[in-house]
């Protein structure tokens, strides 16, 4: 069976692969998105490591000059998906994209292809991307923390990666959707509209969208008039860990001079974790930063600590809490919402279902510091996950059916990389 899913995998990857960049599955998604490449690059680097490079190399042609990385790059137009690049309306070069970012992986993969191999061409590509991966850093660290609180504001759900997080329904509530147009969605022609954001949710994307636009995706003038502007854990933990790997490449590729700042991005960063930590319910959560209103469930981000290279027992004990007694009350792990929680919907998306690539990341944090039981745990699971129900876009955590989209690259490279 094992061999039958890895060939499977591969398929899925080569299929999805449109010459040179990879969407993250037909139909549903035809364009090039941010972290899915990234997670494509560590999959093909199990089989073929010039694809894998390729991957990021292309993902970094829509760079924008202020050095954000849009979450979709827009190749070729393709009416499948709403909202397509006309309406974004960005001024990106060589080819339209969307205005804001993803979750930053890249650097934690650079890192990985650069340590694959010691041939002096594959230090090259990690070289030539080193600078723009600075750039990107630098773009979170100043555009997305404009107070210098050491957390990663979002300006839409959309740039989080998990879009309909029921943490975002309370900032969420504060955006006016009066002044947005008809508009028709895609998704859910694709999918099961149970498994999609609700109406409301798409009302409000459509309207932050709207302002965005407005302000031309000038991020400065974006973070001051968006309504929507939270701190986000698992973006921070995701950046704080990426410039752990960043420092590293720093010193093993040569560029000395950049390591003191990095470092200073580092040192914010641990600190600013702690302002996102309830104390209430022992959790990292959001912070909305219009109403300072904490977030109140336990997501999955949370168990993202390790990965970030937090270590204090004061936080990783009750962390460890949540995760024995999530794992006795769902099948499967790691559900992205607290299944005690009010807002958990075992199949609606990020208010409940399992995302291979965020179980990829906490059992990897977790290994590394020697958690190695609970990775174990997620991995198993991950296994049973794709062996019940295939390369599904994400799963529910109570019965373990898939959901969303099907053929998922992100699913298939993370099964290649760290599953099977
Ligand atoms: C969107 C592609 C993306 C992922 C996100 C996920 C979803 C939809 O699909 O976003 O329209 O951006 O939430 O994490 O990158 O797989």
């Amino acid at each position: 069976m094992g061999a039958d899913l890895d060939a499977l995998a591969h398929t899925i990857l080569k299929d999805n692969d449109l010459g040179g960049y990879t969407i993250p599955t037909k139909g549903l998604y035809p364009y090039q998105w941010n972290w899915d490449s990234v997670f494509v690059a560590i999959g093909f680097a199990t089989f073929d490591l010039n694809r894998a490079w390729q991957e990021i190399e292309n993902l970094f042609e829509g760079q924008w000059d202020d050095g954000m990385v849009p979450h979709i790059l827009f190749r070729k137009n393709d009416p499948s998906y709403f909202p397509g690049p006309s309406v974004w309306g960005t001024k990106s070069e060589p080819f339209p994209t969307s205005g804001h970012s993803q979750p930053p992986v890249a650097a934690t993969a650079v890192r990985d292809l650069f340590e694959q191999s010691s041939a002096p061409e594959n230090a090259d590509r990690a070289k030539a991307l080193f600078p723009k991966l600075m750039a990107w850093h630098r773009w979170w660290a100043t555009c997305r923390d404009p107070k210098g609180h050491g957390t990663v504001a979002i300006v839409h759900p959309w740039e989080s990666g998990r879009d309909n997080l029921p943490d975002w329904d309370e900032p969420l509530s504060n955006v006016d959707t009066t002044g947005v147009p008809e508009y028709t969605r895609k998704d859910t022609s694709h999918v099961d509209p149970d498994m999609r954001p609700l109406k409301k949710d798409y009302d409000r994307y459509m309207a932050i969208l709207a302002i965005g636009k407005a302000c031309g995706w000038d991020a400065a003038e974006v973070v001051e008039k968006t309504p929507f502007l939270v701190a986000d854990p698992a973006i921070t933990m995701i950046l704080l860990r990426a410039n752990r790997d960043l420092l590293v490449l720093a010193d093993k590729l040569g560029f000395q001079n950049d390591k003191a700042e990095i470092e200073g991005w580092i040192a914010k960063q641990e600190r600013g974790m702690d302002s996102l930590w309830n104390p209430e319910i022992k959790a990292y959560v959001t912070r909305n930063l219009r109403t300072d209103v904490l977030g109140t469930g336990v997501s999955s981000a949370s168990f993202l600590a390790s990965y970030a290279g937090l270590s204090d027992p004061k936080v990783i004990e009750p962390l460890n809490a949540h995760f024995d007694r999530i794992a006795g009350k769902v099948d499967f792990m790691l559900p992205s919402y607290d299944p005690d929680h009010a807002g958990f919907e075992h199949k609606r998306y990020w208010r409940g279902p399992i995302w291979a690539v965020v179980n990829y990341l906490a059992a990897r944090g977790m290994t590394e510091a020697g958690e190695v039981a609970r990775a174990e745990k997620i991995r198993q699971d991950t296994v049973r996950l794709v062996e019940r129900s295939g390369f599904a876009e994400y799963f529910s955590p109570v019965d373990g059916s898939g959901a969303g989209g099907n053929s998922f690259s992100w699913t298939a490279a993370v099964w290649l990389a760290w599953a099977t």
